[in-house]
């Protein structure tokens, strides 16, 4: 694998999540495969969980790890060809991007979108001049439209805690046996970017494509998208999958409840691209709070973190038993480390 930006580079999921269970099985079996390779972590943005777990997945494979915070202590890049450097930025990611890779063996880049145009942060424009001009593999640590290190870690743990198939739950009201799986909006103070909803659609669309059996009875998927009008997602992630504005009719027989905030898309109105739409005072219902999981089929809670408690889920939500963020989290390592693995094998 060279890039790790969509679900598609990974191939069949049946296979990547038999991989990822082989990796939790015995984590430490491929140390030979990273020897004297070096994996290095660039960071435009914030991070916990992608830091820390990418560089642990890379030490479980033998890797060495460099880190590298743009914004503590290297110079200010330039993004842009053809501007006269006569500002804060010391150096051009032109340069800075062959250097950097004439360090490592493998990159791996964090760059959230940044606002300013719909079209550079949807056409990836510095994900993808990394990938021109390093000529090293590169994987997207939440890049300006996705975050699929999330999104992998999401689909296993949906496929670790779903509800185990039994007679009671075939046909009926839950259908086919199909796992119902809810994505919903839930209000933020700040404008924050698509990468994760937009990846967690692209990968339970493709579940559902590929009928992996997450159901009962080896039933497949049924994914929801709920969230109020004018925050609809970019078709390419979610293709053909069923929206419903009324939160509490989505939320019904629901067996996982994903919520995240995310800004305007500008799907329907290219102006509104990245703005909060509403007052979040206005939007309150729209946090996940008992009442709304009291109408789900007992669901399991996911928030990718970092959650601000109260705005998107109640404090007894995410506490309680059935929330899964902290082993959400943890398979962040996981998927990580099938991703690593991958690119190591393809050098
Ligand atoms: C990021 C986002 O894309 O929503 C990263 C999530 C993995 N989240 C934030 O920036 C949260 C910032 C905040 O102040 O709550």
């Amino acid at each position: 694998m060279r890039i790790f930006q969509h679900v598609q580079d990974l191939g069949d999921l049946r296979v990547a999540l038999a991989e990822a269970q082989e990796v939790k099985r015995d984590r430490y079996q491929w140390q030979h495969l990273g020897k004297n390779k070096t994996a290095l972590l660039i960071f435009f943005n914030n991070s916990l969980r992608t830091r820390l777990s990418t560089q642990k997945a890379a030490m479980n494979l033998g890797m060495n790890v460099i880190v590298l915070d743009v914004n503590q202590g290297a110079w200010k890049l330039e993004t842009e060809r053809g501007v006269i450097m006569d500002g804060d930025k010391s150096e051009h990611l032109l340069e800075a991007i062959p250097v950097m890779a004439s360090y490592c063996d493998l990159i791996g880049v964090r760059s959230f979108a940044r606002f300013e145009s719909r079209k550079d942060d949807y056409e990836e424009k510095i994900l993808r001049q990394f990938i021109e001009y390093s000529g090293r593999p590169v994987f997207f640590m939440e890049s300006a439209t996705v975050h699929p290190l999330q999104a992998f870690a999401d689909l296993i743990t949906i496929a670790e805690n779903r509800p185990t198939p039994n007679p009671s739950r075939e046909g009926g009201e839950r259908g086919e046996g199909l796992l119902k799986v809810v994505m919903t909006w839930a209000p933020h103070p700040k404008a924050l970017p698509q990468a994760v909803p937009n990846s967690f659609a692209e990968w339970m669309v493709a579940a559902a494509e590929q009928s992996l059996p997450l159901g009962g009875a080896e039933g497949g998927l049924d994914f929801v998208i709920t969230h109020p009008e004018g925050y609809e997602l970019d078709p390419q992630f979610v293709k053909g999958a069923r929206v419903e504005y009324d939160q509490m009719k989505a939320f019904e027989g629901a067996d996982f409840v994903y919520a995240k905030n995310w800004s305007c898309p500008g799907v329907t109105r290219p102006e509104d691209y990245g703005k909060v739409l509403h007052d979040y005072h206005s939007m309150m219902d729209w946090c996940v709070s008992k009442r709304q999981m009291a109408v789900t089929n007992d669901a399991a809670f996911l928030h990718c973190l970092p959650v601000r408690r109260n705005m998107i889920v109640t404090d007894d939500v995410i506490e309680s038993p059935r929330s899964l963020v902290i082993p959400e989290a943890a398979n962040r390592e996981i998927s990580a480390q099938v991703v690593l693995k991958r690119m190591l094998e393809s050098l």
